[in-house]
């Protein structure tokens, strides 16, 4: 029985973890885990849960699971936001999708670090720590992660992401594998996460903002700028983001890397009703819906869609609705934009940055992107 309390009391002025010395608010923290155990017999063990702090933020209230499956399923036409994927279950089946043959962007994009992690880590110059969006399971982290260990020595590592579990999860097998890491996890919307990031700046040297995986795809063309935008804020001018985007390309490539042959990612999508069944009290028959994948060329994005396969009337307890479905009437549930690198570049002019560097993957399929605040 272990206590976590030492680590998130404040001390004064400023206080020290281990080789650490953080500010006075960095160590007004939540502890690692949420029942905390005192005891006072056994003094605290030293273990890698040790180096783990958690912030939970609260931004502008966000809308409920519920509240956004109501909205979003009264409007027309339907839709569903792409961050209710990422139950247990989805970030399982998202897991999966990434070991298919015909998802690319996540081989394309961990061959890119395998064989650039350090001269990234040595882009900005000094000793860095690394504000990580959307963290995931943060394999291809990993190899940033030891660049910079191997380049510095130590590492503070800030991941943000709305998921407390995913959070817990990746910290444990990262605290785990590296003793001079050390870890503070901000859960909440990137928005107000950054924010708070950007006040009490936990870590030494200059900043790296990590958004890997083309996450960015999954936002519309003004949520995207507004969310650099609030990167930037938090940087200096010589500070770093590294932006991982998937190209454009063929179609004959992109269709099959969102519906393959087995139907993963067709269970990645159903699974949204699922869930909505699961946690809202919904009469979602699955069988009564396919998955649907079109690549939208104006707007230059994957679309997946949820498409019923006869009218019907699905009600959902829990956000007070009825939902009825014609025939062929879809719900849409996610975009995934690819770009080019003029977009690249022009999205780094508008929004304060000076795009360093590009890296490709060698089937040109991915690109990274480090870009310095001006
Ligand atoms: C995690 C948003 C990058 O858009 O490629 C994979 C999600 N959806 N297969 C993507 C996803 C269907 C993925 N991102």
């Amino acid at each position: 029985m272990r206590s976590r309390v030492a680590n998130s009391v404040p001390t004064g002025p400023a206080c020290y973890h281990g080789r650490f010395q953080v500010a006075a608010a960095a160590c007004a923290t939540v502890p690692a885990v949420s029942e905390t155990q005192l005891s006072i017999e056994t003094p605290p063990a030293v273990t890698p849960w040790d180096r783990l702090f958690l912030r939970r933020v609260r931004g502008r209230e966000l809308p409920s699971f519920a509240e956004d499956v109501r909205s979003g399923l009264t409007a027309q036409p339907k839709i569903l936001y792409p961050k209710y994927f990422y139950d247990e279950l989805g970030s399982r089946l998202f897991e999966a999708i990434t070991a298919l043959p015909e998802y690319y962007p996540t081989r394309a994009e961990a061959e890119i670090l395998h064989a650039h992690a350090g001269e990234i880590a040595a882009a900005l110059g000094g000793p860095v720590w690394a504000v990580e969006l959307g963290s995931g399971d943060g394999q291809k982290t990993k190899l940033l992660i030891e660049a910079l260990l191997a380049r510095q020595g130590t590492l503070e590592y800030v991941p943000v992401d709305i998921s407390e579990s995913a959070v817990q999860t990746s910290s444990r097998s990262l605290l785990f594998s590296y003793p001079d890491l050390r870890i503070t996890a901000y859960i909440g919307d990137y928005h107000a996460s950054l924010r708070r990031i950007r006040e009490e700046r936990v870590g030494p040297g200059r900043t790296l903002v990590l958004f890997l995986g083309s996450t960015i795809g999954n936002l519309d063309p003004e949520e995207r700028l507004s969310l650099v935008r609030d990167v930037r804020n938090l940087l200096n001018p010589g500070e770093g983001f590294l932006l991982g985007v998937d190209l454009k390309k063929s179609e004959s490539m992109l269709i099959p890397a969102y519906d393959d042959p087995l139907g993963v990612t067709a269970a990645f999508n159903l699974n949204l009703l699922a869930r909505i069944n699961r946690e809202l009290g919904g009469e979602f028959d699955l069988a009564a819906f396919r998955h649907r994948v079109l690549y939208n060329r104006e707007a230059g994005r994957v679309e997946m869609h949820l498409e019923s396969r006869r009218a019907q009337t699905v009600p959902i307890r829990d956000a007070g609705i009825e939902v009825s479905f014609e025939e062929g009437e879809t719900i849409h549930t996610e975009s995934s934009y690819k770009f080019d690198l003029d977009q690249v570049a022009a999205l780094a002019a508008e929004t304060g940055f000076e795009l360093r560097k590009t890296w490709m993957d060698s089937g040109g399929r991915f690109a990274s992107n480090l870009l310095v605040a001006a």
